[in-house]
């Protein structure tokens, strides 16, 4: 019966709302405490410094062990440094939310959350937030309350930097989402997610057929695509922009973050890097003879380790990340039928493009919500619904329910 989110400053389920705004607007920085909540005497806070390699470890350990539930234990995500390089060390990452928990005695860490800065827009309305992740409890210490601690520390850590709202993304049902997504997958490489038992076989139909089915060409179509640099950033930015006005609740990125999230954390360009390593990929096509940057689009990764085969040792996973295109911008009514039928067959081609380049870099599955506008192509391109779904909450404010225009989530 929600005994700790009851108390948080959070839509009920069954809550109209007439006005949009934050739930609980009268507290200042001054006005929280600036000591840590109090733990069981057999624990103790800590600071996670991800630059360090063995306190990065203890990350890894924790939610490598205790973070995805795989009932046979066949799979586990095999998050990298790189990976948490990308996902905790956006712009104006700070190290005390990077909060863990340890064993006194031991020094054993057997929690972790996460906090980022971020940029909200809410319908035109700009929210100064943080995105909280990576919420992780060690399986011995489940169901003794020390989750509503870890969301409390947090809260007070971010309220004390002046910051009252906070994007979250969960699988569980709580008071209230603002957004429900579901989770689908696109087969690439559908004989290895058969062999590993990732997928089976359906009724009716041979192997022959189902990687028949799957197959995708070798070579990309469209004219003009190319991997983004760094002198792409304005214009692909520009064009971000204009494509993500599309929707009622967006993340809006600086500049220096947009460099962040689309080419990664590393210096040298992203491109160079080995690409076993790359966690971004993102695209551009360019019209050759405007020199204009028409489309964009970006996806990234995040394997799983395959614990039991003797054959293969990863399983690559590529996720649908941002992407914008101006096949739309022409139209006054961009949501109208025309508009519609333009971007659908726009966002085939592109998708149908990055399903290749993710083939190429040796992805086996590609993932997408249904957020964006993924539903347009999501049947077309043959994603296939899965079991999992993605509700969308907004800490401490209070929205109309949203569709479309929401990312994908970092975590899995
Ligand atoms: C969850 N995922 O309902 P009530 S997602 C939020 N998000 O409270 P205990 C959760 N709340 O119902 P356990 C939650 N899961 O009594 C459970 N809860 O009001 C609530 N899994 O606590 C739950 N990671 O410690 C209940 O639960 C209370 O021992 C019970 O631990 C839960 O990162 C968990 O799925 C999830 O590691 C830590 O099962 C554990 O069961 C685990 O007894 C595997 O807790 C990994 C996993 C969650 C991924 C994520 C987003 C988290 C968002 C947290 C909310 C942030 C609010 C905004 C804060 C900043 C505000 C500002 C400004
Ligand atoms: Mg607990």
């Amino acid at each position: 019966d929600y005994k700790f989110w009851k108390t948080q400053p959070v839509a009920s389920f069954d809550e109209k709302i007439d006005t949009e705004g934050p739930i609980d607007a009268t507290k200042k920085p001054e006005d929280i405490p600036d000591d840590p909540y109090p733990l069981l005497n057999e624990f103790e806070w800590c600071n996670i410094n991800i630059d360090d390699s063995q306190q990065l470890q203890d990350v890894f350990v924790l939610l490598n062990e205790n973070y995805v539930e795989d009932k046979d234990a066949e799979f586990r995500f095999n998050y990298t440094p790189e990976f948490f390089n990308w996902a905790l060390k956006s712009p104006g990452w700070k190290n005390e939310w990077h909060v863990g928990v340890r064993v006194k005695q031991t020094q054993k860490l057997i929690a972790f959350i996460s906090a980022i800065p971020i940029s909200l827009q809410i319908r035109g309305k700009t929210i100064t937030s943080v995105e909280i992740n990576f919420l992780c409890v060690h399986k011995q210490l489940r169901s003794k309350r020390l989750t509503p601690v870890l969301i409390k520390e947090i809260t007070r850590r971010v309220n004390k930097h002046d910051i009252w709202q906070a994007l979250y993304t969960a699988g569980i049902v709580l008071p209230s989402p603002v957004s429900t997504c579901r989770y689908t997958h696109r087969p690439l490489n559908w004989s290895k997610l058969y062999d590993v038992g990732f997928t089976d076989l359906p009724p009716n139909a041979s192997k022959a057929q189902m990687v028949a089915e799957y197959t995708v060409p070798n070579k990309t179509k469209l004219n003009g695509l190319r991997p983004m640099t760094m002198d792409d950033i304005d214009e692909v930015y520009n064009l971000f922009e204009k494509y993500q006005s599309r929707f009622d609740l967006i993340q809006t990125f600086t500049k220096d973050e947009f460099k962040h999230w689309f080419l990664g954390h590393v210096e040298k360009s992203n491109q160079e890097q080995d690409v076993k390593k790359k966690i971004v990929f993102s695209y551009v096509v360019e019209n050759k003879e405007t020199n204009n940057i028409t489309d964009f689009f970006s996806f990234y990764s995040l394997p799983f380790s395959i614990l039991k085969n003797p054959t293969y040792k990863e399983l690559g996973i590529g996720y649908l990340y941002y992407y914008a295109t101006d096949a739309d911008f022409e139209f006054n009514d961009r949501f109208s039928p025309e508009a519609t039928k333009k971007l659908r067959k726009r966002l085939d081609e592109l998708i149908s493009d990055a399903l290749i380049l993710a083939k190429q870099a040796n992805m086996d599955v590609f993932n997408a919500l249904t957020s964006q506008d993924n539903t347009l192509f999501l049947d077309d391109l043959k994603f296939g619904a899965g079991d999992g779904f993605l509700n969308f909450y907004v800490f401490n404010y209070k929205a109309f329910p949203v569709t479309g225009g929401l990312k994908e989530d970092k975590s899995y």
